[in-house]
């Protein structure tokens, strides 16, 4: 492209020639992805000028309100990624069972997770939301798919990415070489290269976690806040800012910027619940851990890697800490002295 910009596709054609016995497939199913996204990033944009917002009066699986949005924009993925022949189905966390590939359309080798609107309490009020996606190898048959083929640890991921929808729009992924970050030209429609090769400092002096679940914390994640909150005057030795924006795409977004540590832990209130956690690991935990980690970061339930649990449920809940390495150590720590 003039100027030395670089789109994204031309990015994902030339980093799939890098790998042998690459067909084409792969490449042509992250533009589906990115057409989906860009579809997305459209209907949130006009909002309330196309009657969009607000809720749908459903439930999803997990028993939360749909929103219009979460409702619509679950279609446009589905539409835009079921035809193409390069998928053996698709999992959402807005849909119970996985979603077969219309018999019309060929099948092909690849599974794809999604969360078509992360954060959707967010979008009557106009702050950022995004879409988390992940890819995987269908390694049975793929010509008929079953809900065991998608429970897969996150080390086998493929590809993970998300699309943030805030004053810009931003494709951020990664292919397993690092993470790269794409802004939207909307005068052209397309993805250019902006952030490449993104790096979580390895310390930070902000914290993101939703501080009004305080009583019901575990002790090593109460004792972490609290060194934050009391700063330089404690035992550490700076003072730390707090940032919580409910969606987790700008959380993911910001830490891979300038750093920081996002936490959504296991609590009492959860464990006597019979719950594992609030954030899915096939649509939020997985891919997000996999970003971060690969731009140098950690991601942990606060007792072990999150990309190496073997998933039990498509819609398996877990506890999330995830961001600058030190940190996340930290609270992993804590958790090992205290267990
Ligand atoms: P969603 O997928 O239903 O939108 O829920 C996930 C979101 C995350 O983006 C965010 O980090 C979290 O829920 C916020 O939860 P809370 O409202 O409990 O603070
Ligand atoms: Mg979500």
């Amino acid at each position: 492209m003039r100027d030395g910009r670089i789109t994204i596709t031309q990015f994902i054609i030339e980093e799939q020639r890098r790998i042998k016995d690459a067909t084409g497939d792969f490449t042509s199913l992250l533009n589906d992805i990115v057409t989906a996204c860009k579809e997305i990033s459209n209907l949130v944009n006009h909002g309330d000028l196309i009657g969009v917002l607000g809720q749908a009066g459903t439930e999803n699986v997990q028993g939360e309100d749909q929103k219009k949005l979460d409702i619509i924009t679950n279609d446009v993925f589905l539409r835009s990624n079921e035809w193409s022949g390069h998928l053996a189905a698709m999992a959402s966390e807005e849909m119970e069972e996985i979603s077969h590939i219309p018999s019309q359309y060929p099948r092909g080798k690849y599974l794809l997770t999604f969360d078509p609107l992360d954060g959707s309490s967010n979008t009557d009020v106009n702050v950022s939301v995004g879409t988390i996606f992940s890819i995987l190898r269908c390694q049975g048959d793929c010509q008929n798919p079953a809900t065991g083929d998608f429970l897969q640890p996150g080390t086998e991921q493929v590809c993970a990415g998300y699309a943030l929808y805030g004053p810009s729009t931003m494709m951020v992924l990664t292919t397993g070489n690092g993470v790269n970050g794409f802004t939207l030209d909307q005068n052209i429609g397309e993805f250019i290269l902006t952030h490449p090769n993104l790096t979580i400092p390895e310390s930070t002096q902000e914290f993101a976690i939703n501080a009004s679940k305080m009583r019901f914390w575990e002790p090593p994640v109460k004792r972490y806040v609290d060194e934050c909150l009391s700063g330089s005057a404690g035992d550490r030795d700076e003072d730390f800012n707090m940032r919580w924006i409910a969606s987790m795409v700008a959380e993911v977004h910001r830490i891979l910027i300038r750093g920081g540590i996002f936490l959504y832990p296991l609590d009492e209130k959860m464990k006597a619940n019979g719950g594992t956690g609030k954030l899915r690991l096939m649509y939020e935990a997985n891919p997000m851990s996999f970003i971060v980690e690969q731009a140098g970061g950690m991601s942990s339930t606060g007792r072990e890697r999150i990309m190496t649990i073997q998933p039990d449920g498509l819609h398996q809940r877990v506890p999330v800490i995830l961001g600058s390495k030190q940190e996340v150590e930290r609270v992993v720590d804590y958790h090992k002295q205290h267990d």
